[in-house]
């Protein structure tokens, strides 16, 4: 007889880590094509990103008529958009559609957490072991893990002490969190910190925010879209989708074609007006196409952000320290703001510039920098994720030969299309590192993603095929072209989870190569011809 962990070990064909976009629509594809597959998810419903970060003021940076998924005529017809860039009640309220509509949630566990996975070589199948000691087998396991799935706390003394009430933003209470009349801390101001700051400051008692590195934000300009505008929409949506398809992030907003250098002062001047004035990431995307690799047209640029900071803020000395130094505009992620600046010039906000003075430790009763103790009723860290790696990183994957992932990207990341790991058979991780995704829109690169993995396990069903491998030599050609179309990018330059950077993980100090930064028209090129010659580059058997 068998023993207890075999007895109830689920079987699978395919088991699926994650139930947000990407795991929904994998899940989606691999059940029309007649494959026995489980989603495992660690929250308690669908919607990954959406129904993590539930921080006041998330919303989406895309359009979100750009955002949605394009596969099925009948979700675009059927769901309006209220908001140009919406909200996240809004966005975990399309997840849940999605779910609803394709009746996805008999196929998924929740609260089930994958700590461990390994392949069994003899039997050419996955393992995975969840939290609570379940286990289930099949032979591919596909990774929906997301780029920014796995939170960081600060690497500060005391960080457990706080008595107060403790928020990250992106493990946010399912409860209501009131501000008023309290006195609250955000460490952080990344696009999730300028994002809850802003909103936080509409309510708050009095509000401290600890900035380390300062970000160049760009408005947002959000707004509602009424009946008849989401209709026009709905009318264009072919149009919509196929110019992101063309587009370098699969964003509507296209580089403009001239060099920023090549034009006149006061035409440059009255371009970066334009753009500035228009929504989303139109100053960011739509520039001149050399602004994020030639450094005098970054300057440029950032002169021209400088001066829109300036004009904002009262207090010129703020300004100074809310101005970043330390890079240019554009080179990492840029928060998009709706007043973001202006909350300076209210007299219930302070910031502390941790360049100046720094956090020593937090106490029962608040944060001690090195010049005061600051008391409060509320902290919140806004201190981002292990970024690209880290969700990998959490459960401890083990491959052919004993081998594990978490060594073999010690010192960063090394794959085949971002897709698939050599050593790792069957392992397919969609918009996993070296992936097209991760700089994309990312719903329009996750069915790229999801299309290509779906295929890639027809195709081998159809053959009679078991095992799917990258080859060495086609994972160390993958990893050279990414390294060598990032090394384009004034990115590149600066410490951010973009470069892989994150001082409050152990082995995360240096700057590595984590997403292909060739485009997602590039990528999905070379993905197609890759699959239209008999998936090269892949053992397959
Ligand atoms: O995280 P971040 P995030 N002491 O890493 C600071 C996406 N997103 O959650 O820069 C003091 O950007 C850290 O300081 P520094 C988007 O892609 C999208 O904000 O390391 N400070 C930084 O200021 C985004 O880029 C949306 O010096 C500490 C902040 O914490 C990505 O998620 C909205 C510290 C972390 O910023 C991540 O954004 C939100 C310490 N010990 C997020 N440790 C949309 O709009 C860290 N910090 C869709």
């Amino acid at each position: 007889m068998a023993n207890t962990a075999e007895a109830t070990t689920e079987r699978w064909d395919a088991i699926v880590i994650g139930a947000g976009l990407s795991g929904m629509y994998q899940l989606l594809k691999l059940r029309q094509m007649g494959f026995k597959a489980r989603v495992y998810e660690a929250g308690s419903d669908v919607g990954g990103t959406w129904y993590w970060n539930r921080y006041p003021g998330c919303r989406f940076d895309s359009e979100s008529w750009t955002y949605g998924f394009s596969f099925s005529p009948e979700v675009l017809k059927e769901w309006s958009w209220s908001e140009h860039f919406s909200g996240q009640p809004d966005n975990l309220r399309y997840c849940n559609f999605l779910a609803d509509k394709f009746d996805l949630r008999r196929d998924i566990t929740f609260n089930a957490r994958v700590k461990a996975a390994r392949w069994d070589d003899a039997a050419g199948e996955w393992e995975a072991v969840f939290e609570d000691g379940r286990r289930a087998r099949a032979r591919f396991l596909i990774t929906a893990i997301g780029p920014l799935s796995a939170p960081t706390m600060p690497v500060i003394e005391g960080a457990g002490d706080f008595k107060g009430e403790c928020y990250h933003t992106g493990l946010w209470p399912h409860h209501p969190v009131s501000f008023a009349g309290k006195r609250v801390a955000v460490i952080g101001t990344g696009a999730s910190g300028v994002q809850a700051i802003t909103e936080i400051a509409k309510t708050v008692g009095h509000l401290t925010v600890f900035q380390r590195t300062p970000n160049w934000c760009t408005p947002l300009r959000n707004s509602r879209i009424a009946p008849e505008e989401m209709e026009e929409i709905r009318a264009r949506y072919d149009q919509i989708f196929a110019q992101c398809r063309d587009n370098w992030g699969c964003f509507i907003h296209t580089a403009d074609p001239r060099h920023a250098t090549e034009v006149t002062p006061e035409e440059r001047e009255a371009f970066f007006e334009k753009l500035y004035a228009l929504p989303g990431f139109a100053f960011w995307q739509g520039n001149f196409r050399d602004v994020l690799m030639d450094k005098d047209a970054n300057d440029a640029m950032t002169a021209f952000v400088t001066k829109k900071i300036r004009a904002r803020l009262k207090d010129q000395r703020i300004a100074d320290r809310l101005i970043p130094t330390n890079h240019g505009y554009g080179t990492r992620r840029v928060p998009l703001e709706s007043g973001y600046y202006e909350v300076y010039n209210q007299p219930n906000v302070r910031l502390v510039d941790l360049r100046e003075r720094p956090i020593e430790r937090i106490t029962a009763t608040g944060i001690k920098t090195s010049d005061a103790q600051y008391d409060f009723d509320m902290v919140i860290f806004a201190t981002g994720f292990d970024a690209i790696t880290g969700a990998f990183d959490r459960i401890d994957i083990t491959g052919r030969g004993g081998q594990k992932l978490r060594q073999k990207w010690a010192d960063g990341p090394h794959t085949y299309l971002g897709l698939n790991v050599e050593g790792f058979p069957n392992m397919l991780t969609l918009v996993g590192p070296h992936n097209a995704a991760t700089f994309c829109n990312i719903p329009r690169c996750i069915e790229q993603n999801v299309d290509f993995v779906t295929t890639l396990l027809d195709h081998m069903r159809k053959k009679g095929l078991a095992r799917v491998e990258a080859t060495p030599q086609a994972e160390e050609a993958w990893t050279a072209h990414v390294h060598d179309t990032g090394s384009r990018l004034l990115a590149m330059q600066v410490d951010s989870w973009m470069t892989g950077v994150n001082k409050n993980v152990p082995g995360r100090l240096k700057r590595t190569f984590m997403a292909y930064a060739g485009g997602a028209p590039k990528y999905r090129q070379k993905c197609e011809e890759i699959a239209a010659n008999g998936y090269e580059g892949f053992a397959l058997r």
